[in-house]
């Protein structure tokens, strides 16, 4: 017999053994705005929100997807009641929830303006990944990108969310409404930053004194976010709904570690953060560089490598010896000599415990998945360990060898038809095609790249050299032997 659905009149049937929210859903109000309602959102910020709302009223969310419907057509059943598994031995079940709502952008509109406009949202947080912020290579809005493009000329009929962010702030603006506070979740050095100049730029190409209220009163702090979130699978829905007793088309999973540190300005002190785990920081840039260049940079290097010798998970990869030894040299020797210690952080105890994290079995966390957008990812993940080593002229074999293990994977999907998840997709493939097996030309293809490496660097001998080196010793099925001994 199919188990019931997960919704708020079945609750009262979930096993035992998983938590629901302790506070009555009816009574909150939406006071945060998401945009980006995919896992990540879905397993961290949400989770905090559903701590929130045990002691505060105020915070369930209103979600906004982008683009496609898949979120809110699973969850719309379940009165947006989802499972979080929360990956141990045993997994722990835990029912969120946060989430009031989901709109899909595209269809809905004026609801998401609505939210935007209301003075109660007082937090606007996003996990757009990479890609979603519009940036060129130095870190800029892009005005040739096709999203903002349209936006500027879309007289408030925007499609990204940087159009949403400017429009939203332009209506507050004009009604005298306060600014919400735009937290931003993804996985970009200096990312609050960041994203307050891209809007900025936007805003100032509409309506100067509206860029200069954006730029002065909207408070758009550093964050760094971190637990690592396999993609749902029909296995999770299988055991989630075996587990719990009711049926769930949208639960989501992720290690039992989670960290989210906000900067600690006073637009964010609205909440009472600390009593649900979050720490307020005064410099988030120590964190938020450990994790880019430890957690996400290793990542990176073990999935390339990984898939090129032929692992599906981090977890499998973990267990080539070769290949986690490969990656612990790297972290120790190439990367953390590029990150400070400062207070009780210490870059050597950071770096054991994220490969303990990663060894996690029950983890299961594809290589394939972080594959994805490398165009985007290597440039806020490896290059600046690249760069630091070289102002100090140390050698970086290691994450040399991990870029070219990403022009190896890339050639590999052009000559075998496989396709790739990348914004650059189109150009990488061509690259990819036309490349020999002879190194400094393959090499040179890629690093002619300009918005994913800097001209500089490219140019630079000891950089050009290194790749080539890592590209030549790393064939087409991931050998390690030029740098590890096989
Ligand atoms: C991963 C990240 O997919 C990826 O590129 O490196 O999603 C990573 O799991 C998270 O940032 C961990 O917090």
């Amino acid at each position: 017999m199919k188990p019931p659905r997960l919704s708020d009149s079945t609750l009262a049937q979930l096993s035992a053994a998983v938590a629901q929210p302790r506070y009555a859903r009816e009574a909150c109000r939406v006071g945060w705005l998401h945009f980006g309602a995919g896992a990540f959102h879905r397993a961290h910020q949400a989770y905090y929100a559903d701590r929130l709302l045990e002691r505060d009223p105020r915070w369930a969310i209103s979600a906004v997807a982008l683009h496609s419907s898949a979120v809110r057509d699973a969850l719309a059943p379940q009165n947006n009641l989802y499972c979080l598994a929360e990956l141990a031995e045993p997994a722990q079940l835990r029912v969120i929830g946060a989430l009031r709502e989901i709109l899909v952008a595209p269809s809905e509109r004026p609801a998401v303006f609505a939210r935007l406009e209301a003075p109660e949202t007082r937090l606007v947080t996003l996990t757009v990944t990479e890609k979603g912020y519009c940036l060129r290579g130095d870190g800029r809005l892009d005005f040739e990108h096709p999203d903002i493009a349209h936006d500027l000329r879309a007289d408030g009929a925007v499609r990204s969310v940087i159009g949403f962010l400017a429009e939203g702030l332009r209506r507050r603006y004009a009604r005298s409404v306060a600014p919400f506070a735009v937290v931003s979740c993804d996985n970009l050095p200096d990312n609050g930053p960041t994203l307050h100049a891209a809007v900025t730029a936007f805003a100032a190409q509409r309506d100067p004194a509206l860029a200069r209220w954006i730029e002065h009163d909207v408070s758009f702090p550093r964050t760094m976010v971190d637990s690592i979130t396999p993609a749902t699978d029909a296995d999770l829905i299988a055991r989630v709904t075996a587990e719990s007793g009711l049926y769930d088309a949208g639960p989501v999973q992720r290690e039992r570690f989670t960290q989210w540190v906000i900067e600690d300005l006073p637009a964010v002190q609205v909440a009472d953060w600390a009593a649900v785990g979050v720490t307020l920081a005064r410099d988030v840039s120590v964190y938020d560089r450990a994790k880019l260049r430890v957690v996400n940079g290793a990542h990176s290097a073990l999935a390339y490598l990984g898939l090129l010798r032929g692992h599906a998970t981090v977890a499998e990869a973990m267990c080539d010896p070769r290949l986690a030894h490969c990656v612990e040299r790297m972290l120790r020797e190439e990367v953390a000599p590029s990150l400070r210690a400062s207070g009780s952080f210490e870059v050597g105890a950071y770096i054991e415990a994220t490969l303990e994290r990663f060894r996690t079995p029950s983890v299961r966390h594809q290589l394939a998945q972080i594959a994805w957008d490398g165009s985007k990812k290597l440039p806020l993940r490896l290059l600046p360990s690249v760069v630091a080593a070289m102002a100090t002229a140390r050698p970086f074999p290691r994450l040399a060898l991990s870029l070219a293990a990403w022009m190896r994977f890339v050639i590999g999907q052009a000559r075998g038809g496989g396709g790739l998840t990348d914004p650059q997709a189109e150009r990488l493939l061509a690259i990819g095609r036309a490349c020999t097996d002879q190194p400094e030309h393959d090499v040179a293809g890629f690093l002619a790249l300009e918005d994913i490496f800097p001209r500089e660097l490219a140019d630079a001998v000891v950089f050009r050299t290194a790749v080539a080196q890592g590209y030549r010793g790393l064939g087409a099925n991931g050998s390690l032997s030029d740098v590890e001994r096989e």
